[in-house]
């Protein structure tokens, strides 16, 4: 194996879940009106550590030592706060994969949706999760290993449970619902496609009889 050598032609995809979960303080001892977690972890809860060298996160200025590192899992930053703010999240990678850290901007959610803050249960935690896969082109043999021989299990559930709210179900189901609103999409454009000849056979007549009529004057 020659260092640094990178393998042509390979593309490897590691699938992840980062956001943030937050719950309303019900005694507010301070300004702080939440507690929340920022994360960052395998979809189906498994190990990522194993490509992974650090993850950083970047809060607000107004916390405390506001850039927050982490060399080993879990991911996650637990803080009690008052606002809504984008966090970054930088993930570093071994030094001998030579990839360049990838920074993701999350905003940090305290509250529900607009439509649902009047019915919300007081105390229900509010989640805002994504799942994104970190895509990883030509990697160099040692990282290649490393990302290959890692990997315990499956890396998506197969059915969505409790906080596991990505899985090959819900990917499935999703697909199904790309693929109805593409058959959409298309019956329309053909409709119209079939309606603008129809109009355009209708106008070159029009166009005929009027020169006809012109014509004939
Ligand atoms: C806002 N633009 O005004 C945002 C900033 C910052 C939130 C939110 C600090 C907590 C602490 C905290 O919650 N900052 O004092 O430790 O909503």
């Amino acid at each position: 194996m020659k260092a640094g050598k990178r393998l042509k032609g390979v593309v490897i995809s590691k699938p992840i879940v980062y956001g943030n979960i937050a719950t309303e303080l019900l005694s507010k001892k301070t300004d702080h009106t939440h507690k929340w977690t920022v994360f960052l972890r395998g979809p189906n809860g498994q190990d990522i550590s194993y490509f992974i060298h650090k993850v950083e996160f970047k809060l607000h200025e107004t916390f405390v030592n506001n850039t927050r590192a982490f060399k080993t899992p879990p991911y996650e930053v637990t803080e009690t706060g008052w606002g809504e703010f984008e966090i970054i999240t930088k993930i570093y990678f071994p030094p001998m994969s030579g990839e360049k850290p990838i920074s993701l901007y999350h905003m940090l959610k305290l509250y529900p949706p607009e439509s649902q803050s009047q019915t919300w249960p007081k105390g229900k935690p509010v989640n805002n999760f994504f799942y994104d896969e970190l895509v990883f082109s030509e990697p160099t043999e040692e990282f290649f290993e490393a990302l290959t021989k890692g990997a315990d299990g499956p890396e998506i559930p197969l059915k969505v449970s409790g906080t596991q709210v990505f899985s090959l179900e819900s990917e499935a189901a999703e697909c199904n619902r790309l693929e109805t609103a593409v058959a959409q999409v298309t019956g329309k454009y053909n409709e119209y496609k079939d309606r603008s000849r129809a109009a355009e056979i209708e106008a070159a007549k029009l166009r005929r009889d009027i020169a006809a009529i012109e014509a004939a004057q």
